[in-house]
């Protein structure tokens, strides 16, 4: 790829065929190219005044079998939290018609598990029922899925499976030990196969290189069909998990993340997710140029903090956007 600008057309057809090599091109252009080429891609393809907005719920926190270096959830290390058991549907219901009052569209369950054990499907599927029965779109993400899993959750109601790869293949092992790359594009490919959304992104700011960071994008847009929707997170950094002390990362170059996640997925929802709390109005700002078009609102992610409600209304207001209403049946 040469000249970016030129190439407009070409880009804004999402393609299943990225080299690392040219997304390389893409992500290292001049800074004011790379943003102006992501926003006249989504511009083609999306309201640019308009941001979808997701709500999250922990349905079942802490003490994962798992030991990904970044969570604070994983039994391996000791963060003080409070783990518990599988919520209950009416309270689970409930948080879901607080956050339908608050504008969200989209009501996403997460459980921190290492795979969706049989015996919890069935407090799952009615979980995933009642909130699609309120109207809103249903989210889940609850670890590794087994064959039939999927069928289930979808027979259930569930619009979109959240499963994250997290970063770069050549880094998985870094950051996690308890399970393997294959492992997660296994799940996801049983969250196509059943004919539901995928939710699939990573994570920055967990001292990985920039080439990392590229191969991330590139195996995310390798996928063929490309992911519905790229949750693009920046660390949480909790004390005492093992990825605590990484470097933050340059603002500059999550910009360039999102920038060249939106050109090398031109029809995807990109998601400015985990981060926002240490972020400024004006770099949520630029990440918004850069092509991100959904957030999660409410005042806590899972478990960590998240900016509140009339925070999130304010910096709408400053920034002209409106609320993506659902979309038609
Ligand atoms: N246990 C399931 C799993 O890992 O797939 C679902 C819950 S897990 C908390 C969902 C995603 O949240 C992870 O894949 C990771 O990308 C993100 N995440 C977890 N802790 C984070 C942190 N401290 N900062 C940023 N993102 C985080
Ligand atoms: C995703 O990529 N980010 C969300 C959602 N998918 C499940 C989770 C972020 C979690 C941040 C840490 C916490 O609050 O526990
Ligand atoms: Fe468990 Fe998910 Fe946290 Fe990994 S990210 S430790 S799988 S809850």
């Amino acid at each position: 790829m040469t000249d970016l600008l030129a190439d407009i057309d070409r880009l804004s057809i999402p393609r299943s065929d990225w080299t690392r090599e040219e997304a390389a091109t893409v992500y290292r252009a001049p800074f004011s190219d790379l943003i102006f080429a992501a926003q006249s891609v989504h511009r083609r393809g999306h309201k640019p005044n308009e941001v979808q907005k997701s709500q999250l719920l922990s349905i079942k926190t802490g003490g994962c079998a798992e030991n990904c270096g970044y969570c604070n959830q994983s039994a391996h290390f000791d963060t003080g939290l409070k783990a518990s058991k599988l919520m209950a549907l009416d309270d689970v219901l409930s948080a879901a018609k607080s956050a339908k009052d608050g504008g969200a569209t989209r009501f996403c369950m997460g459980a921190a598990w290492r795979e969706l054990k049989p015996r919890d499907e069935a407090a799952v599927c009615d979980m995933i029922s009642g909130v699609k029965a309120m109207g809103m779109e249903t989210c889940v993400t609850l670890g590794m899925l087994g064959d039939g899993q999927a069928d289930t959750l979808r027979e259930a109601g569930l619009d979109y499976y959240n499963h994250n790869l997290d970063t770069a293949p050549e880094d998985y092992g870094r950051v996690i030990s308890t399970r393997t790359y294959q492992d997660r594009l296994d799940t996801l490919g049983r969250v196509r196969e059943a004919g539901l959304n995928v939710c699939t992104g990573g994570i920055l700011g967990m001292g990985e290189d920039q080439s990392a960071r590229i191969g991330l994008l590139t195996e995310l847009a390798l996928m063929d069909p490309q992911p519905e929707s790229v949750p693009i997170n920046q660390l949480v950094a909790v004390e005492n998990t093992p990825l605590s002390g990484s470097k933050p990362l340059d603002g500059v170059e999550f910009v360039r993340a999102i920038a060249a996640a939106r050109i090398m997925m031109p029809n995807t929802e990109v998601r400015l997710s985990a981060g926002r709390e240490e972020m400024s109005l004006e770099m949520q700002a630029l990440c918004f140029l850069a092509g991100a078009n959904s957030i999660f609102v409410g005042e806590e992610l899972l478990t960590t903090p998240n900016p509140a409600e009339h925070e999130d209304a304010q910096m709408f207001e400053t920034l002209g956007i409106e609320p993506a209403p659902l979309p038609a049946e």
